[in-house]
């Protein structure tokens, strides 16, 4: 049996992104994967697990590791996230800043998110310093920002030492994105692919569609309760009419399964309506929807929920 051989003109690149929650991470890896991926949302802490993109540039496969923010992790979950985000960075070809440069700024003078989202950078800058990893830095969201604020603030940065490249980009309008993604192709060694090359992610369709129900979930709710909950995918079952899919929200206290529920039912119904439109179109065959809220106090200890989310358990 003759093993396969990989083409020599195959080039192949594990670039792990990580950065301050919020900063934009997943939106720039489902915008240099060219699809939705990753969830976003405008809250901090959206990404839980590691999730592989996957972008194809002739010859090179770009695997973007979005990562977690990297924040002070408390519960089991957090410092699994956290844990999740520096071992992203372990085996990757090179390692992408991403820091909300309109935030970093505002967060010199002021306390409150801007201030914690730039001593959390400020944080993963002195690691990355400890670790004697340079990495690429993206300075994002130059939508935000006048041009000559983010020109002393890349000058700044440059001189800390930590990092080789400095690029300005919007990963939401797409602004610089070109050159980034140029210059990662053009660092991105000889090698075989490690996915076939019309793969978009290596995260599975239940996974997703837990993903997803979530991101309608941080969408609806406020303050701690999207912390403190969490979805998972039960049941995939193919059928005549379309795909049946079963999840299960889970929620710390009480109180919040009638949050999540709302009156008559009504915050549920809306959540699931959103989640069910888009995994429609993602999936491309009609979805039916149904969700469970049950309460669970501590699931953010127990070893199999954070296995679930891909996540490995750290004590
Ligand atoms: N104005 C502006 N907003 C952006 C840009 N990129 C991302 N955002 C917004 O920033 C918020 C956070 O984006 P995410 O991609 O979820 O950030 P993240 O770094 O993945 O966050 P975590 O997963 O929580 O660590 C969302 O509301 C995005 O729409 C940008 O270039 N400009
Ligand atoms: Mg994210």
């Amino acid at each position: 049996m003759s093993e396969e051989i990989p083409r020599i003109d195959q080039k192949c690149a594990m670039i792990a992104v990580i950065g301050a929650p919020n900063a934009g991470k997943s939106t720039l890896v489902n915008a240099l994967v060219g699809a939705k991926v990753s969830i976003v949302t405008q809250k901090v802490q959206t990404t839980r697990a590691r999730v592989r993109g996957i972008a194809m540039e002739n010859d090179a496969q770009l695997v973007f590791i979005d990562t977690p923010g990297i924040f002070t992790p408390k519960r089991r979950l957090d410092r699994a996230m956290v844990a999740a985000a520096w071992e992203g960075i372990g085996g990757a070809d090179q390692t992408l800043l991403v820091i909300d440069a309109p935030s970093y700024l505002a967060g010199e003078t002021t306390g409150g998110q801007a201030g914690k989202s730039r001593s959390d950078t400020d944080r993963i800058i002195g690691g990355l310093q400890k670790a004697k990893r340079k990495a690429v830095l993206a300075l994002n969201k130059i939508d935000d920002i006048a041009r000559p604020k983010l020109l002393a603030l890349a000058q700044e940065l440059n001189e800390t030492g930590a990092f080789t490249d400095v690029f300005m980009i919007s990963a939401k309008n797409g602004d610089g994105l070109k050159d980034l993604k140029n210059f990662l192709v053009e660092k991105t060694p000889p090698g075989p692919w490690l996915y076939p090359e019309d793969q978009l992610s290596d995260i599975s369709d239940r996974l997703m569609a837990a993903e997803v129900t979530r991101e309608k979930l941080f969408l609806r709710l406020h303050q701690e309760l999207p912390y403190d909950s969490t979805v998972e995918t039960d049941d995939w079952k193919q059928t005549k009419k379309g795909i049946r899919v079963e999840q299960t929200i889970y929620v710390a206290r009480d109180g919040q399964k009638g949050i999540v529920l709302g009156k008559g039912g009504e915050t549920l119904k809306i959540i699931g309506k959103a989640a069910r439109e888009e995994l429609t179109e993602l999936i491309g065959q009609p979805v039916h929807l149904f969700i469970h809220v049950k309460v669970r106090k501590g699931w953010s200890e127990e070893a199999a929920r954070l296995r679930n989310m891909g996540l490995d358990v750290v004590e």
